[in-house]
Parts: structure tokens; C-alpha cells; sequence
């Protein structure tokens, strides 16, 4: 294993908070991948920030009535808060307006400019005549000419991951008026990735190791054949292009927002040493492994056009892996910022306080590694009860009390050893090994399925040895089964760092243990963390059950928001053609006073109901049973059609019809007179 690596975390756009697919898919891997490489004792720059440019902000900008800025400026401090909030131990989180990103990313543009790496070309762009605005990127909406789909945006389908143009989509539109755009010509600066492809050939073939997920969608999109792409856009929202007469153009997003990486890594070493000096050796360093942490929908920026852009510029390492993950879903439905479908971090924290490692411990168990996964609440119950309480928070309760119990709260000294005490402790020597194995192969649902394992281990060994019987004959025994279990204790604490960072040090707090330098995993696997002697503290609960109601609550909760974002896209339907007075003055329409209200026999929807009309009482049935009950009808006034033909409805006869409006969300209201007329008054 190499002793520097560069590890980033996708730059997510600033226009929204964050939820658990974000970091299920990108953040908690890469938090767990870094905090393991330093308990390795490996030197790490773990860099992230936010990509505050781009048609997604200006877009959200227009929604919630702001400046991008303001928008930009909300977002970062909301999700910076988040990430601190679940431990992601980011040395960096810089964000892509600071004047190091745009000074870094137009010096980068300039200095391929300058080798003749990009074409310039003049060409029609697609250009909204209503907004007078060029159409880039999700300005632009059309059909994926790769899959299908309507909804594909100008530089990428988000279903297929396919980089596009505006250019190759079916039936473009402009998301700006909707309107059919038209064809204008400007000038551009494209990478020409077709003229470069034999050199990314190359270097994707010779990552055979990364994920097959990823490996295999760049081998798709390179056999396809790659096409120059603009690294410029007609935009006044992003960084200027730092060349002569060109108002109004600024660098493609995604052209400088994986430059923001390098920027962030000097923004940290600016903040840490008032200087970026050293900078290159995390960029440049052929010793620096250099690793993209990302979902998927990021591969092909990743993996091909990122590269291509480092090739172009000539002095960069380039990305030693891209371990990108697929995408989780919630309770059976696609996340989704914009149908409200998502658990969002900060409502979490608010509604479950100090649970952050239950949900990084169930994200973990359920990652999207290599396809597709589920986020449900009763799996976050059953893993929470039965996993962290019911075997890691019993095995480590178990062992501190005990120690209270029948060791005076102190480490006892071992005595000779059992054969079955000889096994465990073997045992426990393996598993650091077989964790950092499957971390470093990315594998963290492996990883974590181990430390449970660890923890079972733990278990089985108080309940084989049985030192609360064993007390009453064998003091000396109790005391070389109570060590062994606390070293178990004291290495799940080292190997659960990485996953599970706030059990870790809640549980060496428990130990008495320091176990927080760089490079302590090396000293994992051992039976001796804890010194004879050594104080224990005081036991209290790592994890706490957690009830059906708070899980009924977090589900309801995902159904009224979903209900509420369906009853705000609901339109008023449609108007019906256009009648002639006369068919209107066909129908007779009066008010009438209901006298007695009762529910039909055999049907949950049909109320029966006796209705003066002035003349006569008569039999009208409607079928609102479901929204009214009969009590609550008796004395009230409704319109009525009075001279509907009579229908026969469960062989009963019915004469006229009740009149509803029907509110949004379905349920209904009855049209009353606003104050109290004499029954059978006529409405014209
Ligand atoms: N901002 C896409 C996203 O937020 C993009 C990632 C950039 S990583 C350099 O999903
Ligand atoms: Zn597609």
C-alpha cells in the first residue's frame, strides 16, 4: 500500500440540503476509507467542498427568488453543517467561489490553451429567442439518443450516465419558456477527447481493478468513439474564461469543478499554513494515489473527461481508482429532491439526536456497492435492535459491567490460558487483516459485516466461558476471562473507528483506552491494548432500541410529504366545451333542505336521503358515504339537480343529484346557500 493518497469527495452543487443517498453512495464510503488510511498511519488530504456554479444553482436561484450567490451562500454553510454533524472528517471542505478555485482553474484553461490542447471552433448552439439565452446544459431538456429518455439534459442523461450535447438530443426545448429554440452561432473551446481517445483507451484499460460497475460503463462509452466536448458555455453564471473578448462566457462546470479538488487542497493548506506551498506533492507526486469517491451519475466526468483534462494539461497524476457506487432508493421509490421523496440530514438529527452511527452503520450494511439498494425504516429498526443493540452494544455492556462487577472496574491480569481462550484470542488476531482487506478493496458492507463479527465473537466468548457462574468457584478464572474479553473490546473499538466514529469513542471512553494516534491499527489484532491495572469507566449504553412509533412516525412523515408535493403539482382539470345558454337553462337547479340522511344497506358509499324541494319530499341518493355520515347531512341545505331522469342505484330509485365541488386533495364540499333560503328556491 502506498504511504500519501488524495481522496475527494464528489463537490455537490449548493443548491439544495443533502440526504442519505448522498451519503450512503459517496460520503460515508470515502470517510471510512480515510479514517481507516489514518489509523493506517498513511498521510491523507481528504478534500471536498461545494460546486457553486453551474446551470443547477442559477436554475435554483430563479426558483426560490434569490441571487446565486445567496443561493450558494445558504447551501454550502447548510451542507458543510451536515457533514460535520455525521463525522465526515474532511480535512477541507472549500467551496468553488473562493478566489484560489477561480485563479487555479482559469491558470489550468490557460495553460492548455496555450500547448494548443482545446479546437476552437465557431458553431450553432441552440438559443432560447424568449429568454435571449444560450441553452446549455439543463437548459436544455430532450430525448437521450442512447436510451430514450425525454427527460435528458443537454450535457448529460442522468438515466443512461451518457455525456451529451445539446446538439445530439431528440426534440430539444428550452427549460427556460418552454419554447422550440433556434440555432445561433458562437464560439467555443472544445477538449478534442476524439483526437486523445488511443491515450484514454490506455489508461482506462490498464485500471482492469476498478469496480465493475464503473470499469464497465467506460469500456461501453470509449467503444462508442469519443467526441470533442465544449469546456466553455455562453453563461454569465460560472468562472469568466480567462482569454480576450469573451463576455459572457465562462468555463464548463464540469470543466472546473474537478480542478475544485486541487483548490481545495490548497484552500486547506492555506488555512493550515498560510501558504499553499507543498500543494504539488498531492497532485503531482507519482508516490500520491490519488482516489475520486463519487455516485454514479459522475463516472463518465470521473473517469474520462477529468483524466483527458489532467493528460491535457501534462504535469497531474492522474486517478489511481474511482470507486463510484450505485444509488439508493427509499422505501421502494427513487430519492428525489424535487418530489420532497428523501430523508434529509438535518431533519434526522432533529428528530433522532445522537443516532448518527446508526444511520452510517445501516448506509454501510445496505451501500449500493454494486447495484442498486433500499433504505427502508424498518430495516433501520431491525439493524439498529437487532444488530447494534443486541450484539455490539450487549458484548461491550456486558464486558464493562462484568469487570465492575467481579474485577474492582479494573483490567484483571490474564492467568493460564484455555484452549478455547487460545482460539478466540487467534481468532480476534485475523480480523484487523480481513477488514483493512476488503476497506482497501472498497468492499465496506464486507468490512462491516466483520467488526459485527467481531462483536459476536465477543458474545460467544461470555457466554461459552460463563464467568457469572464460574464466580462462585473461581475468582482467578473470572479474571483471565474478563481480560480477554475487554481486549476484544479495546480492538472493536480501533477496527469500528472508520465506520462507526461516535460508538468508537464513546467506547474507549468506556475502556479507559487512547487509541486515537495515526497508525494505531497497526497495534490492532493484539491482546495487550489494555494494560493490567488499567481503570475501566463507567459502563452506560452504546445504542438504544428503537421503538415502533418513532419508525411509524419517520414513515408517515415520507407519505405526507409525498402527498403534499403531489396536491402541489395537481392542476385544476381541464374546462369542457362551451354550451349554449339554452343547454344550461335545460337544467333545473334548486336548493333543497335534507330532512333525513341514512346509509344504504350493503354499500360503504351510497347515503339515502329525504329531501324538501318545496313541492314534495323526495328520495335522493349520492355517493359520498365516505366523506360525510348521515347525522351530519340532517337539516342541511345542498343544490340539487331537480329534473335529472330518475335512476335506479341498488334498486333503489333516485331523483335528482346533489351537487359537491372537490377540493384538491380529493375530499369534497357541499354548495350551501351562504344564508338559509326557502327550500326549493330556484338558481339561475
Ligand atoms: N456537482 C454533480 C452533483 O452535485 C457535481 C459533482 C461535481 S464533482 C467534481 O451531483
Ligand atoms: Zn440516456
Amino acid at each position: 500500500m502506498s504511504k500519501r493518497y488524495t481522496v475527494t469527495a464528489a463537490l455537490i452543487y449548493a443548491n439544495g440540503p443533502i440526504h442519505i443517498g448522498h451519503l450512503a453512495g459517496c460520503y460515508v464510503p470515502a470517510d471510512i476509507y480515510v479514517r481507516y488510511l489514518r489509523a493506517k498511519g498513511a498521510e491523507v488530504a481528504f478534500v471536498s467542498g461545494t460546486d457553486e456554479h453551474g446551470v443547477p444553482i442559477t436554475i435554483r436561484a430563479k426558483k426560490e427568488g434569490l441571487t446565486p450567490q445567496a443561493v450558494v451562500d445558504k447551501y454550502y454553510t447548510q451542507i458543510k453543517q451536515s457533514f460535520a454533524d455525521f463525522g465526515i472528517s474532511f480535512d477541507v471542505y472549500s467551496r468553488t467561489s473562493l478566489p484560489v478555485h477561480h485563479e487555479t482553474s482559469q491558470a489550468f484553461f490557460k495553460t492548455i490553451y496555450d500547448k494548443d490542447g482545446f479546437v476552437e471552433e465557431t458553431s450553432e448552439q441552440y438559443y432560447d429567442e424568449v429568454a435571449q439565452q444560450f441553452l446549455a446544459d439543463r437548459y436544455i431538456i430532450g430525448t437521450c439518443p442512447v436510451c430514450a429518455n425525454p427527460n435528458a439534459y443537454g450535457d448529460q442523461c442522468e438515466r443512461c450516465g451518457t455525456a451529451l450535447s445539446p446538439l445530439e438530443l431528440k426534440e430539444p426545448h428550452s427549460t427556460l419558456s418552454g419554447s422550440k429554440p433556434v440555432l445561433k452561432s458562437t464560439k467555443n473551446w472544445y477538449l478534442p477527447l476524439d483526437r486523445m481517445q488511443p491515450e484514454i483507451d490506455k489508461y482506462v484499460g490498464s485500471h482492469t481493478e476498478w469496480k465493475t460497475n464503473v470499469f464497465g460503463q467506460c469500456q461501453s462509452w470509449l467503444k462508442e468513439g469519443l467526441r470533442p466536448r465544449a469546456m466553455t458555455r455562453d453563461l454569465d453564471w460560472g468562472i469568466k474564461v480567462p482569454l480576450p473578448d469573451t463576455d459572457g462566457k465562462v468555463l464548463y462546470v464540469w470543466f472546473e469543478a474537478p480542478i475544485g479538488y486541487i483548490s481545495a487542497t490548497k484552500d486547506w493548506l492555506i488555512q493550515k499554513n498560510g501558504t499553499d506551498a507543498g500543494w504539488e506533492t498531492w497532485w503531482k507526486d507519482q508516490d500520491t494515489e490519488l482516489v475520486h469517491f463519487i455516485g454514479k451519475d459522475n463516472i463518465v466526468f470521473h473517469c474520462i473527461i477529468f483524466p483527458a483534462t489532467l493528460m491535457a494539461e501534462g504535469s497531474y497524476i492522474l486517478p489511481s481508482n474511482v470507486p463510484a457506487n450505485e444509488f439508493m432508493n427509499l422505501e421502494g421509490d427513487k430519492i428525489s429532491t424535487s418530489r420532497n421523496w428523501a430523508v434529509w440530514l438535518h431533519e434526522y438529527l432533529e428528530e433522532l439526536p445522537g443516532k448518527q452511527d446508526v444511520l452510517r452503520y445501516v448506509l454501510t450494511a445496505n451501500a449500493p456497492e454494486t447495484k442498486d439498494s433500499e433504505f427502508t425504516w424498518k430495516d433501520f429498526q431491525t439493524r439498529n435492535n437487532s444488530e447494534l443493540v443486541a450484539i455490539y452494544g450487549n458484548f461491550v455492556n456486558r464486558a464493562v459491567v462484568l469487570t465492575h462487577k467481579y474485577c474492582d472496574g479494573k483490567v484483571p491480569a490474564r492467568g493460564e490460558l484455555t484452549e478455547f481462550d487460545q482460539e478466540t484470542l487467534a481468532s480476534l488476531a485475523d480480523f484487523p487483516a480481513k477488514i483493512a482487506e476488503a476497506v482497501e478493496n472498497y468492499r465496506f458492507r464486507e468490512g462491516l459485516a466483520l467488526l459485527m463479527d467481531l462483536a459476536r465473537l465477543g458474545n460467544k466468548y461470555l457466554a461459552e466461558t460463563q464467568p457469572w457462574q464460574v464466580i462462585k468457584t473461581d475468582a482467578e478464572r473470572v479474571n483471565t476471562i474478563m481480560n480477554i474479553a475487554l481486549q476484544i473490546a479495546a480492538n472493536l473499538s480501533i477496527v469500528s473507528e472508520p465506520f462507526l466514529p461516535f460508538t468508537a469513542e464513546k467506547l474507549q471512553q468506556q475502556l479507559g483506552l487512547n487509541a486515537n494516534d495515526k497508525g494505531v491499527w497497526q497495534s490492532a489484532g493484539r491482546a495487550d491494548l489494555l494494560p493490567d491495572g488499567a481503570v475501566i469507566g463507567e459502563a452506560f449504553l452504546l445504542f438504544e432500541k428503537i421503538e415502533d412509533s418513532v419508525i411509524e412516525k419517520q414513515i408517515q412523515k415520507l407519505h405526507d410529504a409525498k402527498k403534499m408535493n403531489e396536491l402541489a403539482t395537481k392542476s385544476v382539470p381541464a374546462l369542457k366545451p362551451t354550451v349554449q345558454f339554452d343547454d344550461f337553462s335545460k337544467l333545473d337547479l334548486r336548493i333543497g333542505t335534507i330532512l333525513e340522511a341514512e346509509k344504504v344497506p350493503k354499500s360503504d358509499k351510497l347515503l339515502k336521503f329525504l329531501v324538501d324541494d318545496g313541492f314534495e319530499k323526495r328520495t335522493i341518493l349520492s355517493g359520498i358515504a365516505k366523506h360525510f355520515t348521515p347525522e351530519e347531512m340532517i337539516g342541511r341545505q345542498v343544490t340539487f339537480i331537480a329534473n335529472l331522469a330518475p335512476r335506479k342505484i341498488m334498486g333503489q330509485e333516485s331523483n335528482g343529484m346533489i351537487l359537491m365541488a372537490e377540493d384538491r386533495d380529493g375530499s369534497l364540499s357541499l354548495l350551501q346557500p351562504h344564508k338559509e333560503v326557502w327550500a326549493g328556491a330556484s338558481i339561475s
